[in-house]
């Protein structure tokens, strides 16, 4: 593995465009806690983490960051760095307990979150599924049911009535990809099944969740800003034979395509459908057409690129990815590379041409220590200003990128890792719930109100 030897780039927050958002990025279950208090129901991911072997480090979300309670500090951090808008993601089990009634205390703390951001100078950016699903609706099937979809639009009608006239952008989904295949193909994520035919008819009714969410935000919020939050990564042949290129256009077309393709109208990748053959999902008349509603933005989470080679007898993709060593890597293992997040911007814009595309999520985990009060993180800093850097050339180009979420505000539970994996510009000492400003964190601050 190398590091990196140049010098970072020098920045200046006058390097981008004036009005441009700039916020970090959390969600409910990775920060919250509080999963037992004020009619929460069990969550698909408070019953995963409960079984034996799911979590690295035998944790959950059951504490988190605490940040149910800890929330105007949180807050205030958010201020303090800076930043003018603030993405979150709302608990779908702290508003439908039962799947049908609306718990009014649910409602209530995110008004209370919503209200303290705009005290704050924060403008709100929730998302309305970040991989919460209520338990209830799991036993049900979960997202491989269609039903999942009528409730999601009805929590997304609730959430939207409330809190519509203050919050005027709106993520209706967190990563599909993760959802949809971490949940049910390689059954890292809950709710841990291992079948892609499961895993492409929850994509689908994800996507066309999203698609019905959409104008149900619109008819709730006055001026409302609404879009997707897809994880991409830059598909990187491991050769130049013709065969690693191949496998790559085809790791391309499930990781990226299988995506971007449906929500811009141009339907499911021909040459995907054709290679996952009996896994394709069940699409109902009028369904496609509803994915591809127009959106106000695309938001992006970018964090690596994927090298692929060709793997015949591993279907279906028949590639597989592959980790050369002389590239630098975070300590999680990611490949770090900057010019991979201007690659994806200006491909959206030249192959899909949203109207604006946000990052919703960038960044790196590495292993943080505490000395002296003093976090150190400088290959975390390095990481964040190369990849301003790399979105600044792409906003140079003519891409219309908005605005910036760093990934995270808060070290956090990191799903199947649990809290071995620290992403945050703040860290948390997860015993006391003291947080402390990492040099990140001072560095983004500083660019920022400097
Ligand atoms: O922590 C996650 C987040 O929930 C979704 N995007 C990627 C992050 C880092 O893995």
């Amino acid at each position: 593995m190398t590091s990196k030897t140049s010098p970072d780039p020098q920045l200046v927050r006058s390097d981008f465009p004036s009005g441009f958002r700039w916020g970090t990025s959390t969600s409910s279950y990775q920060i919250e806690g509080a999963a037992q208090e004020d009619g929460r129901v069990e969550s698909i991911w408070d019953r995963f983490c409960a079984q034996p072997g799911t979590i690295r480090d035998g944790s959950s979300g059951l504490v988190a960051c605490d940040h149910y309670h800890r929330w105007p500090q949180d807050l205030d951090l958010a201020r303090e760095l800076g930043t003018n808008a603030y993405r979150f993601s709302i608990a779908w089990p702290r508003l439908f307990g039962d799947g049908t009634t609306v718990n009014a205390k649910g409602l209530d703390f995110y008004e209370r979150l919503v209200d303290g951001m705009l005290e704050r100078g924060l403008e709100p950016w929730p998302t309305l599924y970040h991989w919460d699903l209520p338990q209830a609706l799991q036993e049900q099937g979960g997202w491989v049911n269609r039903g999942t979809v009528h409730a999601f639009t009805d929590f997304v009608d609730a959430v939207t009535r409330r809190l519509g006239d203050r919050v005027r952008n709106w993520i209706t989904h967190n990563e599909p990809w993760c959802t949809a295949m971490h949940g049910n193909w390689d059954g890292m994520h809950a709710p841990g099944n291992k079948d892609l035919r499961i895993a492409l008819q929850v994509c689908h009714h994800v996507l066309l969740s999203h698609g019905l969410a959409v104008p149900i935000v619109r008819a709730n919020v006055k001026d409302a800003h609404v879009g997707i939050a897809l994880s991409l990564h830059p598909i990187r042949s491991a050769s130049d034979k013709a065969e690693d290129i191949a496998a790559t256009y085809r790791h391309d077309g499930l990781r990226n395509r299988w995506f971007l393709d449906p929500l811009f109208g141009k339907g499911y990748p021909e040459d995907v459908l054709a290679l996952v053959g009996d896994a394709a999902p069940g699409i109902e008349a009028g369904e496609m057409e509803a994915i591809a509603v127009p959106t106000d933005f695309m938001g992006l989470n970018y964090y690596f690129p994927e090298k692929i080679a060709d793997a015949p007898d591993n279907p279906p993709l028949h590639g597989k990815v592959v980790h050369p060593q002389d590239v630098e890597r975070t300590a999680f293992g990611w490949e770090v590379a900057p010019d991979g997040l201007s690659q994806l911007l200006r491909r959206i814009d030249r192959e899909y041409g949203p109207r604006e595309i946000h990052v919703t999520e960038n960044g790196s985990s590495y292993d943080d220590v505490v000395d002296n009060g003093e976090v150190r993180d400088v290959q975390r800093r390095s990481y964040l200003i190369r990849h301003l850097d790399a979105m600044r050339e792409a906003i140079a180009d003519g891409v219309p990128v908005k605005g910036y979420f760093a990934w995270s505000l808060l070290d956090n539970f990191e799903w199947a890792e649990g809290y071995t994996r620290r992403f945050g510009l703040t860290y948390v000492d997860f015993d006391t719930q003291q947080r402390i400003l990492k040099d990140s964190g001072k560095w983004y601050r500083d660019f920022l109100v400097k």
